[in-house]
C-alpha cells in the first residue's frame, strides 16, 4: 500500500491521497481506484501497464493523448447535441510533465482522469443497456473517425490479425505438453474445422475492400461507461489499443461481449448463446449515430466479422490456456481453457442463427 501510495502520488503531488483499491475486471493490466482528499476531484485511475503485452508502452501513451486531444478538441467546439453527455478520460501527468513513471523496478504506471458517476457492466443488464452499448461505440467511432491514422502507431503487432494468431496456435500446439481432455479435444476439433475462415477479413482488407480506420480495439462491454443516473453510455475507457484497423473487429467485439447473457466468465459453456433480441438492439444504437460512414462493403462483412470475432478469442484463450496463461490474467489453472469454450459455443451460436443475424442486419441499415 504504501509503495501504491507513493506511485500514485507521481501523479498528483499536491493532494493526499487517502484510499487505493484494485479496481475494475480487466485481464491485461493493474487497474487501482485512487481516492483523494479533494472534494472538487475525488478520485483517479491508476494503472500498472502489462508491459508483457504492450511491448511499447510509450506508444500507448502517446496514441492515448492523441485521441484525447482530439476529441476533447471536437467535443469543445461541437455545435450540434451529439456529444452532449460523452466524456473522454485524459491522461494525468507526473510533476516534471511525463505521461507515466517507472517505479524501481521498472514497472510502467500511468494515471488517467476518473469518469465520475458511472459504472460499467461485465455482463449485459437489458435491452437499455445493449442499445446504450451501440450507441457508445458509434459516438467513439464517430469522434475518432477524422483523426489520421498516421498519429496512431501500432501498439499492439498482429491485434485482431486472425490468420496470425492461427499460425502462432499451431506453433504452440506443436509444442504443448498439455494433458488430453475432453473439453480440450473439443476445442481442438473446433479450432481445426474452421480452419478455411480464418482469413476472411485479412482477405477482403487485402483485396481493398474494407478500409483502415482509426478504431477502440477492444469495445467489450465493461469498457463502456454508464451513467449511474440517466443510464446512458457515456465514456468508453481502456484506450491501449486505438489504433488502425477494421470496424468489423470493434463492431464484432461489441457483439460477441453484449450478446451473451451468461457472461464470458461463466462455467456453463454449454449454455452460451448469442442473443438475437440485444445484438439487434446493440446494432440499432450503433446505426443510429453511425450509419453515415459505412461503406457497402463493411455492412456485407458485418456477419463474418462478428462471428471471426468470437472464434478469434476463442482461439487466443485456448492459445494461451496451452501456452502457459502468458497473456490474459487468470484467477485458476484451467481458466482460459474456460473462456475458450465459452467463445467458441458463442461462435456455434452465431453460426446457427446466420439467417437471423443477416435478417437484423438488413433491417437495421
Ligand atoms: P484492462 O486493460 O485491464 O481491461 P481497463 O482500462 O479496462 O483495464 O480498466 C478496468 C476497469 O476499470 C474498466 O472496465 C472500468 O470499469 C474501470 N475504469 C477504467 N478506466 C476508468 C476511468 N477512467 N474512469 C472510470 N472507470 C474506469
Ligand atoms: C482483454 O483488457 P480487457 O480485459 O478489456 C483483451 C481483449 C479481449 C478481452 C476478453 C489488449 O481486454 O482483446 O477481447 O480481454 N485486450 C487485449 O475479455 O488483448
Ligand atoms: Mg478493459
Amino acid at each position: 500500500m504504501n509503495n501504491l501510495i507513493t506511485i500514485a502520488a507521481q501523479f498528483k503531488p499536491q493532494e493526499k491521497i487517502i484510499d487505493i483499491q484494485e479496481y475494475g475486471h480487466g485481464n491485461i493490466n493493474n487497474t487501482f481506484l485512487v481516492t483523494l482528499d479533494n472534494c472538487e476531484e475525488k478520485h483517479f485511475i491508476l494503472q500498472r501497464i502489462n508491459t508483457k503485452v504492450f511491448l511499447q508502452p510509450e506508444l500507448v501513451m502517446q496514441n492515448i493523448c492523441n485521441f484525447s486531444n482530439h476529441a476533447q478538441q471536437k467535443l469543445s467546439k461541437n455545435l450540434d447535441d451529439n456529444y452532449c453527455y460523452w466524456q473522454v478520460p485524459h491522461v494525468l501527468f507526473t510533476n516534471n510533465s511525463q505521461n507515466h513513471w517507472l517505479d524501481r523496478e521498472g514497472s510502467f504506471w500511468r494515471a488517467i482522469s476518473f469518469i465520475d458517476n458511472a459504472q460499467s457492466f461485465d455482463i449485459i443488464q437489458d435491452l437499455n443497456h445493449a442499445q446504450e452499448i451501440g450507441y457508445g461505440l458509434g459516438t467513439f467511432h464517430n469522434l475518432i473517425s477524422d483523426l489520421s491514422v498516421d498519429k496512431l502507431a501500432d501498439t499492439l503487432e498482429g491485434f485482431h490479425i486472425t490468420p496470425r494468431y492461427f499460425q502462432h496456435y499451431r506453433e504452440v500446439l506443436e509444442k504443448s505438453t498439455i494433458k488430453s481432455s475432453a473439453e480440450g479435444d473439443y476445442c481442438l476439433k473446433f479450432i481445426e474445422s474452421r480452419a478455411d475462415c480464418v482469413n476472411i477479413l485479412e482477405n477482403a482488407k487485402a483485396k481493398g475492400r474494407l478500409p483502415l480506420r482509426p478504431i477502440h480495439g477492444d469495445p467489450k462491454i465493461n469498457n463502456i461507461m454508464m451513467d449511474k443516473n440517466t443510464e446512458k453510455a457515456i465514456a468508453m475507457v481502456d484506450l491501449d489499443t486505438v489504433k488502425p484497423g477494421l470496424v468489423h473487429y470493434d463492431i464484432g467485439d461489441c457483439l460477441r461481449s453484449g450478446c451473451n447473457i451468461l457472461g464470458e466468465e461463466t462455467r456453463d459453456w454449454e449454455k452460451v448463446s448469442f442473443d438475437l433480441e440485444l445484438a439487434q438492439a446493440i446494432l440499432q444504437g450503433y446505426l443510429s449515430v453511425a450509419r453515415s460512414f459505412l461503406t457497402e462493403y463493411e455492412y456485407e462483412y458485418l456477419y463474418e466479422g462478428i462471428r471471426l470475432i468470437a472464434f478469434e478469442l476463442g482461439l487466443r484463450f485456448f492459445t494461451d490456456y496451452l501456452e502457459g496463461d502468458i497473456y490474459f490474467k487468470i484467477k485458476y489453472p484451467e481458466h482460459n481453457l474456460a473462456r475458450a469454450l465459452v467463445q467458441f459455443k458463442l461462435t456455434e451460436s452465431i453460426e446457427s442463427q446466420k439467417r437471423e443475424i443477416l435478417n437484423i442486419l438488413q433491417n437495421v441499415r
